[in-house]
């Protein structure tokens, strides 16, 4: 056989071989000891003049070298393509989609608070997490060893704090957003009318309605003839814009130092709501603490509360979020669940 008719001939068997097995088959056939066509020529070498074995040598050692390499490519192929296969790999798939973030569900209800406000021409301002005594109590009316400092368990980041007996002032991660009042205050004068969103914390036990580590919205009108009418009329407008009108509201009479008269604002819960309802046995959920600020409140930002008054308020952004996603419990919220964030 011609070297000429082996290259050929090799070229058809390779295209035709598709495993292991046929590849080796190939190989005797054109490099095995026995009759291979190359090794024929090869062998014959020795029997040619040395004109002709110029002239062939080097060529079917170029061919068995180019063999050689043929078949290691068509190996390294197939083993390729059958590892793919057995891990389940298939290549006409289309590709895997790349997730897009969204807003977390708080997020999304802090900015629709804020958008209603915005339109009841309300400004938002912030205020600092970490606190001292004084904006987070003194000045919102609650002296140190006051009984009522024990409505907002406390983390102190600071462990000396204000006694009767020791005048040092502590560090606290604030109980509620109302020191940001004080704050405003002090370096406004009224009329004016804004809430306050932020992240606010409790050293109290968690249940489905209760967290550590949750938002609030603080709201404070002040003026010289701002009257709890005009806190109702703002409140229920606010209300029906979120929930809808037929939503249920209710006014309850409460106490808080920084405010006289106080109240508290209830929600009614729907009857879908049912492990919520029944960890609290009342359809009716506590949205919000209110009142008329108290006049040592304005006396202590150095306003005479003859001349001023205002309204103030504190909402619970995750208890609002509860009511109109129907969430069962609010420990949801920072569980970082991605079942359930991915939900909203
Ligand atoms: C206060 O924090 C007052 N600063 C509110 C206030 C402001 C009253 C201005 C008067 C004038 P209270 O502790 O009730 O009040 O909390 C207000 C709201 O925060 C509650 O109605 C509730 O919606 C929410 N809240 C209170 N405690 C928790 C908690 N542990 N987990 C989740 N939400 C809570």
């Amino acid at each position: 056989m011609k070297l000429e008719d082996i290259k050929k001939s090799f070229a058809k068997d390779l295209s035709a071989a598709n495993d292991a097995k046929a590849l080796e088959e190939i190989r005797v056939k054109y490099l095995g000891r026995k009759d291979g066509g190359l090794t024929k020529i090869l062998r014959s070498l020795k029997d040619l003049s040395a004109a002709q074995k110029k002239k062939v040598g080097p060529a079917a050692n170029a061919l068995r070298d180019n063999i050689e390499k043929e078949l290691k490519r068509k190996l390294g192929q197939l083993l390729n393509i059958n590892n793919q296969l057995q891990e389940g790999f298939d290549v006409t798939l289309p590709g895997k989609k790349i997730g897009v973030g969204h807003l977390h569900i708080l997020t999304q209800m802090e900015n629709e608070i804020r958008d209603i406000f915005s339109r009841l021409n309300f400004s938002a301002v912030e205020g600092p997490e970490v606190e001292t005594e004084h904006y987070n109590f003194d000045a919102l009316n609650i002296p140190p060893d006051h009984p009522a400092r024990d409505m907002w368990d406390t983390f102190w980041v600071q462990s000396t704090r204000r006694t009767k007996t020791e005048d040092v002032e502590g560090k606290l991660l604030r109980t509620h957003t109302s020191p940001v009042q004080i704050r405003f205050m002090e370096s406004h004068q009224p009329p004016f009318q804004i809430i306050v969103p932020g992240r606010v914390f409790r050293y109290e036990a968690t249940d489905a309605s209760h967290e550590i580590n949750f938002h609030q919205v603080e709201g404070l009108m002040v003026g010289p003839n701002v009257t709890l009418a005009n806190f109702k009329y703002i409140i229920e407008t606010f209300f029906k814009q979120l929930f809808g009108p037929e939503i249920g509201i209710r006014f309850r009479p409460s106490y808080f130092p920084f405010v006289e008269p106080g109240l508290e604002v209830d929600i009614k819960l729907s009857s879908d709501q049912t492990k919520l309802m029944a960890s609290r046995k009342s359809e009716w959920l506590e949205v919000m603490g209110a009142g008329m600020v108290h006049p040592n409140v304005f006396k202590s930002v150095g306003y005479d509360p003859k001349k001023v008054q205002g309204f103030a308020f504190g909402l619970g952004v995750e208890r609002l979020a509860m009511i109109k996603y129907k969430i069962d419990d609010i420990r949801l919220f920072h569980s970082g669940d991605l079942r359930f964030i991915n939900q909203f």
